[in-house]
């Protein structure tokens, strides 16, 4: 697996393998025959910020599920390797935070930790679920532990209520809150309608994901790119099982709910994205739409092709969740490769 990964990082960067980029030890194990290399490598391979750069962008460019992909030259890359105590590691995620907000213009981050930390929530930031039915239900079980661990709702609940992060080391689990301004919300308004009472928040940060390459796995290493409005106007505030705020917007727009042929499920979920897009540009954040993102993945297709690499992806996950037929992604197929590195891997002791 070094073998493999330094063989693409010679070809992709253009370094030669005699050039300083690698260390002797490194050009010595990648010397070795394979026989030997199993027994050298655990040891000798200690990746450069350079390598741990370029497998980062190349595991986001593997992400088979990630229609943003055609970015990932542009990943910012935060060494984090030598930090692993709880207090640290949540001061670099404020850090990560405001880094690749970047007053609204997003820009893509990833922040790698040294050995032995791990974030249990799947997304930095996330809103809490209540049992009566208040908030995000998919975050029910997430809350649930965050307050056996010792959160405790604000005493005023909303639909909307941040929870805190938990790092775990060594067996150890510590809360930590953000603070107001680390986290950037935009409230959804609809262009006629006007507010709809509903948030969310600008940065999509997945913090259960490994990265692996070179037989190496970095368990700690949250990431985000920015939102397609889908992602937001059709699921998180649409899916029955999410907040299922189409019917109430339907009733809003006068649409005639008796019915299902009046299709005021469909009108209704286009209203909604149409009020997501149109808050995000008017609150100067950064967001794709699904048509624009869906020809930017089939121009990196054919980047990709051009370079002479396979894409690889997963259908299902690639077509946007409204009108995906309207969009090229539909009529395509993909190939999908599970153990493919560099990549991002869900942690195998992820509870969520
Ligand atoms: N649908 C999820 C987020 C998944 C990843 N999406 C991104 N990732 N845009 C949600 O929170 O709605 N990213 O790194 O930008």
């Amino acid at each position: 697996e070094v073998r493999h990964f330094l063989e693409l990082y010679a070809r992709e960067t253009g370094q030669n393998l005699s050039e300083p980029a690698l260390n002797t030890s490194e050009l010595a194990s990648h010397e070795l025959a394979s026989h030997e290399l199993a027994s050298h490598d655990r040891t000798t391979f200690n990746p450069t910020t350079e390598h741990l750069t370029f497998a980062a962008r190349v595991a986001w460019r593997n992400a088979a599920r990630c229609v943003g992909r055609g970015y990932w030259p542009a990943l910012a890359v935060r060494d984090l390797r030598h930090i692993s105590e709880p207090q640290q590691v949540f001061r670099e995620l404020q850090r990560h935070l405001r880094q690749a907000w970047n007053g609204g213009r997003i820009r893509s981050t990833i922040s790698v930790f040294g050995p032995g930390v791990r974030i249990l929530n799947d997304q930095l930031i996330r809103y809490a679920g209540y049992p009566d039915g208040l908030g995000d239900p998919q975050n029910r079980r997430l809350t649930a532990e965050l307050t056996a661990l010792g959160w405790s709702p604000p005493v005023q609940r909303s639909d909307f209520d941040v929870l805190p992060v938990a790092i775990e080391t060594g067996g150890r689990t510590q809360l930590f809150e953000w603070q107001a301004d680390d986290v950037q919300e935009v409230a959804i308004v609809h262009p006629e309608v006007g507010d709809l009472g509903l948030r969310w928040h600008a940065l999509p940060v997945i913090s259960n994901m490994e990265l692996r390459f070179a037989g190496l796995t970095y368990a700690c290493a949250p990431f985000n790119g920015w939102y397609m409005e889908t992602e937001i106007g059709a699921r998180n505030l649409a899916d029955q099982g999410r907040y299922d705020r189409l019917p109430e917007l339907a009733q809003r727009l006068g649409l005639d709910t008796a019915r299902e042929r009046s299709l005021w499920r469909d009108r209704a979920l286009v209203e909604l994205n149409r009020a997501v897009l149109h808050s995000f540009d008017a609150a100067g954040v950064r967001l794709d739409d699904h048509h624009s993102l869906t020809r930017q993945f089939v121009a990196f297709e054919e980047r990709e092709r051009a370079a002479g690499r396979r894409v690889n992806g997963q259908w299902d996950w690639l077509i946007p969740p409204l009108s995906p037929a309207t969009t090229p992604v539909w009529a395509r197929s993909y190939r999908e490769d599970r153990e493919l590195t560099p990549g991002f891997f869900h942690s195998r002791r992820s509870a969520f």
